[in-house]
């Protein structure tokens, strides 16, 4: 039976991933300390997962569940929130880098062999150079612990693969959205925002004009990608995943109105500090491993109304 490790499987992609991985028959275990995850994310597959409510910072820990020997291995485990790690920088960085590279390193040390061990990362990585789209090998400008965390991770996780000969991948996610987003701080994904002033009929704060594009993907293509990629022989690469089309704020919401056959009470505010204008993926990389997309931003828009409302 295939054996699959995700750490961060109670948070919003990774419950996302667990599910599909348990629904394809593999027997998934799942560490997460819940600082961000809730157990209520897995709720559906509870019995047929092993979880253990742990730090991936308990070095100790990890070799032991390590030990077990995992087909695949996700590493979604981090202080996900930029703002967050603005304020925490030192406690993000032990959590954004220095688990994955003990992790790498213990892979290594012990001769352990994954199929692939693949870390996710982020288009935060790019920074607010301007150029676009975003290519894998266009310029970086990480600007916060985060970003400066995510593009290291991403280097070892990749040179893990070139010196050491592990079987690696790194992957940058755009704007994901979907199902089990938490929408409680202001910088949460911004369709998960809207998503509870729609259903709630709350008041949404536009920061800017809402001509701000992203590149808006939904949870399950970046399930499927994720799985995708990982059980492609090819290793020790980088990709974007996004769909490679932008979307401007306003639009989206509009689209997302329609969705929902209701109307979303807007105020504009200015623009926040540091937004970036426009934010697009060139998935060409990921394209040519021969993935497609199944559902795409309206279908992602559909279904995501359809579960929460
Ligand atoms: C995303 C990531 C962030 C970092 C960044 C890198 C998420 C949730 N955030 O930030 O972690 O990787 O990309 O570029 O994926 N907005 C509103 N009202 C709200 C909330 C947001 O107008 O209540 C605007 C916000 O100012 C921005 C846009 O919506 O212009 C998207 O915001 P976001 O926080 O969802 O994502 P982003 O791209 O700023």
């Amino acid at each position: 039976m295939t054996k699959v490790l995700v750490t961060g499987g109670a948070g919003f992609i990774g419950s996302n991933l667990v599910i599909e991985l348990v629904n394809k028959g593999y027997q998934v275990t799942v560490i997460d300390d819940l600082s961000m995850g809730i157990k209520a994310n897995l709720t559906e597959v509870w019995d047929k997962i092993t979880f253990y409510e742990h730090d991936v910072c308990d070095h100790a820990f990890m070799h032991q569940i390590l030990d077990e020997n995992f087909d695949y291995i996700y590493y979604l485990a981090a202080v996900s929130s930029v703002a967050d790690s603005v304020v925490r920088p030192y406690e993000t960085h032990q959590v954004n880098l220095e688990s994955v590279v003990d992790t790498l390193e213990y892979l290594r040390v012990r001769d352990l062999h994954p199929k692939k061990f693949l870390f996710t990362s982020s288009a935060a990585v790019y920074g607010n150079y301007p150029e676009l789209p975003k290519r894998e090998d266009s310029r970086v400008q990480p600007l916060t612990p985060y970003a400066i965390d995510k593009y290291a991770a991403e280097r070892y996780t990749i040179d893990y693969g070139t010196l050491y000969g592990l079987k690696t991948v790194a992957v940058r996610f755009f704007n994901v959205f979907g199902p089990r987003q938490n929408p409680n701080s202001p910088y949460s994904g911004v369709l998960s925002i809207v998503t509870k002033c729609l259903l709630d009929d709350e008041e949404f704060t536009l920061y800017g004009d809402g001509s701000q594009t992203r590149d808006f993907i939904y949870v399950k293509d970046i399930v499927n990608a994720l799985i995708f990629i990982s059980e492609k022989q090819e290793s020790n690469d980088v990709y974007n995943i996004g769909y490679g089309h932008q979307t401007a704020l306003l639009d989206v919401i509009r689209q997302y109105e329609r969705v929902a056959g209701k109307d979303l009470e807007i105020t504009f505010a200015d623009r926040r500090a540091g937004d970036i204008a426009e934010s697009l993926a060139d998935v060409a990389r990921l394209t040519e491993l021969g993935f497609k997309p199944q559902w795409g931003l309206e279908k992602g828009l559909e279904e995501y109304w359809e579960y929460i409302k």
